[in-house]
């Protein structure tokens, strides 16, 4: 109705549905719509244009993504139901409805996960964009100093980056000129970001994390390019796979940290210098996870076909490690011949490493379009999914040629048991969801450690998983290795496994947080026994030959997905705590990043000599990313990574 002022400008528009209230008085004519639309003034015709535009693109966008969103908590409501009918059971039995109510909680978790994930990412967008990084009020604190440091000071008190580091920093280099059609590439149609994009935004703490990276990659290239593994005390090398393994392990890391320098010369060499063609004996699930993993996401993040033209090369080569009759992999394969064995030393392959090569496998079927790598591994993991377990636990040995668990195994989620847990979630993950089968054993293997490994210490009753003797006998040993768990454990709840899965990651990440915290050095040991004696002063115990430290990753892998997921400050804090005790213990100048002897001597923790490929692939990687205020940077909606930390997407489809 318009209501005449005299001014046609300030007229009032009343919108009633349909023409009732018009036509509502007695003797008046009923008029047609056009001659409606014709008496109205041309901005009461913009006005009502406009809400009918933005009311289309409401209907457009907005209502299917509520629709899709009910109608994917229905699905699971009508498939149950579709199930339980063609079993012939009772349609609305208790059992069921409690199963679906579970099923539909799950949904709406992970629906409330995601959303609040998202709109912790926004918020920190929002706040990096206004706030100066890093505020020095934010620093976590450092490790007190006793003053008890002695022998091996000059090369503990390292400035946390050093000149050359800073310029070497400092050479991040955006994408352009003769580089920016690279970033481009369409060739990966997996990449969901532009891979140097990313770096343009570091915090000051991802700077000194590029900065150690820098330092350790220098020392790499100065002292053993093109070689397996630096020896930092004695600057030389040593080959293990003889395939440049530092160097390949490094490629994803390179690429996420945006040094493209770097990744070009490393590239090179990749193409002009690596040869799989070599008479040496690899082991399957250790080549695997680096190298596949590596030359897998390279290829995924560059779009570089060189990256997956060498990984299906070396896909082929592991092959030969199949033909065991009994679905088990034998665990070494000699890379030029093929000739494929059971380890040197024992007749059984390792559980974790036969069950540690799906990811990889199955992601070069993907690029390469043939299909058998992915059906070999994914007999491995049906065949194991059939053999008897101990609630969802594994023994820690497995034989090719019979294809059965040694009897009496021990039960760890430490060496030799640990990966298996953790790619059976993120089989599940990486297949879109679709391989409920992993997800099943997975969450019954959870609940298997809760009952028969998780204990509690003395006095502080902190949360450790520890193991089964010969299947059987109790022991509260922690591996470093068990620290993997916490992060995995919260990106299962994450995609709608529990809470009680995100209560368990948050115990037991603290837990390992406490493993380096409560040391002189603040670096965890290699192997921690737990106390559980009724008034025990300490709850940590430390024997002499468990305590090194390999520079191992689980902990800062665990702090990142807790930092992500809960959006909880003092993840951060600890990882930064952790950070500063690399730079503090185990940097050495000119020489990368050595394993140290005791973590429990500040004043001479002695050095191993050796860097490990993972502290570059993994550590230093998982570091970096809980500084990036950018949750979008390998998104976990978008990736999975390997047991190393290399990133493979999610198969949505
Ligand atoms: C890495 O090679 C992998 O994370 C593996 O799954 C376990 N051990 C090391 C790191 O500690």
């Amino acid at each position: 109705m318009i209501g005449q002022t005299g001014r046609k400008d300030f007229s009032a528009i009343t919108l009633g549905f349909g023409s009732e209230d018009y036509n509502n008085s007695k003797g008046r004519r009923r008029q047609s719509p056009i001659r409606v639309w014709n008496r109205l003034s041309r901005l009461q015709r913009s006005i009502i244009c406009l809400m009918l535009a933005v009311g289309t693109i409401c209907a457009v966008y907005i209502i299917p993504v509520i629709y899709r969103d009910l109608s994917t908590v229905d699905d699971l409501d009508i498939s149950r139901r579709r199930i339980t009918k063609d079993n012939d059971h009772d349609l609305f039995g208790i059992k069921d409805r409690i199963q679906l109510d579970k099923d539909k909680q799950a949904k709406l978790q992970e629906l409330k996960n995601k959303a609040r994930f998202q709109l912790q990412g926004i918020m920190a967008q929002v706040k990096a964009d206004i706030q100066p990084k890093d505020p020095p009020g934010l620093e976590a604190p450092v490790p007190p100093d006793t003053g008890d440091n002695q022998e091996g000071q000059d090369v503990l008190q390292q400035p946390i980056a050093d000149e050359d580091d800073k310029k070497a920093a400092e050479q991040i280099i955006p994408p352009v000129d003769e580089h920016e059609n690279d970033a481009k590439q369409p060739a990966a149609k997996t990449a969901r970001y532009d891979l140097f994009e990313a770096a343009k935004h570091q915090t000051e703490k991802q700077k000194a994390i590029v900065a150690a990276f820098l330092h350790a990659w220098n020392a790499y290239k100065k002292h053993s390019w093109g070689h397996d593994e630096l020896h930092p005390i004695s600057k030389t090398h040593s080959e293990w796979f003889g395939v440049g393994l530092t160097l390949v392990d490094s490629l994803d890391t390179i690429a996420i940290m945006g040094l493209r320098q770097e990744f070009d010369e490393a590239k090179e060499w990749v193409k002009t210098k690596l040869n799989f063609n070599v008479n040496r004996d690899v082991n399957l699930f250790e080549i695997t996870i680096r190298i596949l993993g590596s030359l897998l996401s390279a290829y995924h993040l560059s779009g570089e076909d060189i990256f997956k033209e060498k990984a299906i090369d070396l896909g082929n080569r592991l092959m030969p490690c199949f033909n065991t009759g009994s679905k088990v992999p034998y665990s070494d394969v000699n890379l030029a011949s093929g000739r494929a064995h059971a380890p040197r030393w024992g007749p059984d392959s390792s559980t974790s490493e036969v069950t540690t090569i799906q990811l990889e496998f199955r992601d070069l079927s993907r690029i390469s379009g043939e299909k058998k790598f992915e059906d070999i591994v994914h007999e491995v993991s049906m065949h194991v999914h059939s053999l008897p377990k101990t609630s969802g636990l594994v023994p820690i040995f497995i034989n090719a040629q019979s294809g059965n668990f040694r009897q009496s195994g021990t039960i760890t989620v430490g060496a030799r048991g640990d990966s298996y847990y953790e790619y059976l979630l993120k089989q599940w993950i990486q297949s879109g969801k679709k391989l409920d089968v992993f997800k099943e054993d997975y969450v019954e293997a959870i609940a298997g450690m809760k009952e028969k490994l998780v204990r509690r210490s003395e006095p502080s009753k902190l949360l450790f998983v520890g193991e089964l003797l010969s299947g059987r006998s109790f022991s509260p040993k922690m591996d470093h290795l068990v620290c993997f768990l916490g992060g995995t454990l919260a990106l299962g709840s994450y995609y709608g496994l529990g809470e009680d899965h995100m209560d368990f990651a948050k115990e037991l990440t603290h837990t390992c947080y406490q493993t380096y915290n409560k040391m002189p050095t603040k670096l965890s040991p290699e192997i921690t026994y737990f106390n559980m004696a009724p008034g025990a002063q300490d709850d940590l115990i430390v024997k002499p030959l468990d305590a090194h430290n390999l520079l191992r990753p689980e902990t800062v892998e665990s702090l990142l997905y807790l930092h992500r997921l809960t959006g909880d400050k003092k993840y951060r804090e600890w990882g930064w705590q952790i950070f500063q005790a690399f730079e503090k213990y185990t940097k050495i100048p000119d020489g990368g990043y050595s394993s140290i002897n005791n973590v429990k001597n500040m004043g001479s923790p002695g050095f191993k000599d050796k860097m490990e490929s993972f502290f570059l692939s993994e550590t230093l990687k998982y570091l970096y990313l809980l500084f990036s205020d950018d949750p979008k940077v390998i998104s976990f909606d978008d990736y999975v990574f390997n047991s190393e930390g290399h990133p493979l997407p999610i198969n949505w489809t």
